[in-house]
């Protein structure tokens, strides 16, 4: 029988994603694959531009409120699977892992993640920076990690989702996924999630269309993956990248604009974009407080604690199952 290898299907799954999201009108493309190696150093470059506040505000949370945090998530839990969801290089929840293994919490740290570099990158660093800690690593994109939360050990479990990575589904898949979240949890396991919050719309443009072109780009490295990885015929100079962000419904938007007539195409199939046609390539989502707390409230997860930076631009909330 002929079996496909995980890499066959990943490129498989990849391309028929592009062809779907290319056959739709307007075009979209999913924001999960701007990340491969170049991808990741992009986001990590992106992370620490002056123009990107989101990391920054987050690690104020994690590095002034760390003792708080500890103590919220492992009062009364006994021992329990720490599952971060992708944690990218560990910078801010390393903060959380330090205090647990000084304050002698006994847990073991799952983190899951779509890409190989970050896991590899974290069984490498880890051990070495916080000796004693207990890994078991899972790589997987967010639907197989709600699979392997369920199918996963009986264990307490503590979610910790950072980053605004939700911020990055359209609404009704976000609530999917995290009524699909609260479905795989037991009654007193918790969720701590980051949200990035309303703003100052300048603010948030200027965070998605930084002064030193590197969200640019990570956005053009989505074309650069389907033309190295699926062999797609395309001209990365026939487009640029473009950011909306609209105050009504706090959705900052990212596309990739045709500057002239083009096409791209991959295998049999030709997919032509007139001047000035986009590609809508990511949602990076900004919520009020009220909406945060409905989100929770309408997936049966009971708000439990708030922590927010000193300029309140974003939150991360501790939901309980
Ligand atoms: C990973 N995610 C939360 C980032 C965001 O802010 O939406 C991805 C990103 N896209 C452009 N800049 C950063």
């Amino acid at each position: 029988m002929f079996v496909l290898t995980e890499k066959e299907n990943i490129i498989a799954q990849f391309t028929q994603d592009v062809i779907a999201g290319l056959s739709m009108t307007p075009k979209r493309l999913p924001s999960k694959y701007f990340y491969d190696a170049k991808g990741d150093g992009l986001f990590r470059d992106i992370m620490a531009c002056k123009d990107y506040y989101v990391t920054r505000c987050e690690m104020e949370i994690f590095t002034e409120q760390t003792e708080k945090i500890a103590r919220a998530i492992s009062t009364g839990r006994g021992e329990f699977d720490l599952i971060e969801l992708g944690p990218g290089d560990c910078s801010k929840s390393k903060h959380l892992l330090q205090a647990l293994l000084n304050n002698g919490v006994r847990f073991n740290y799952v983190p899951i993640d779509i890409s190989y570099d970050v896991i590899q990158g974290i069984e490498s660093n880890l051990p070495g920076d916080l000796p004693g800690i207990q890994i078991s690593s899972r790589h997987g994109d967010y639907h197989q990690m709600l699979k392997a939360l369920s199918s996963g050990s009986d264990s307490r479990k503590v979610i910790l989702n950072l980053g605004a990575n939700v911020g990055n589904m359209p609404s009704e898949q976000c609530y999917k996924f995290i009524g699909d979240l609260r479905n795989s949890l037991s009654k007193g396991d918790i969720v701590l999630m980051g949200f990035d919050l309303v703003k100052d719309p300048k603010i948030i443009r200027a965070a998605y269309d930084d002064d030193e072109g590197i969200t640019r780009e990570f956005n053009l490295n989505l074309l650069r993956r389907m033309s190295n990885e699926l062999e797609a015929d395309l001209d990365i100079s026939k487009f640029e990248h473009y950011c909306s962000y609209d105050p009504v419904t706090g959705a900052c938007k990212s596309y990739l604009v045709a500057v002239g007539d083009t096409s791209i195409d991959i295998g049999a199939e030709r997919f032509k974009l007139s001047r000035y046609e986009s590609i809508w390539t990511e949602i990076s989502q900004k919520y009020t407080l009220a909406q945060i707390e409905d989100i929770a409230l309408a997936n049966a997860f009971q708000p439990i604690n708030l922590f927010t930076d000193s300029r309140e631009w974003f939150a991360d909330v501790l939901w309980e199952a």
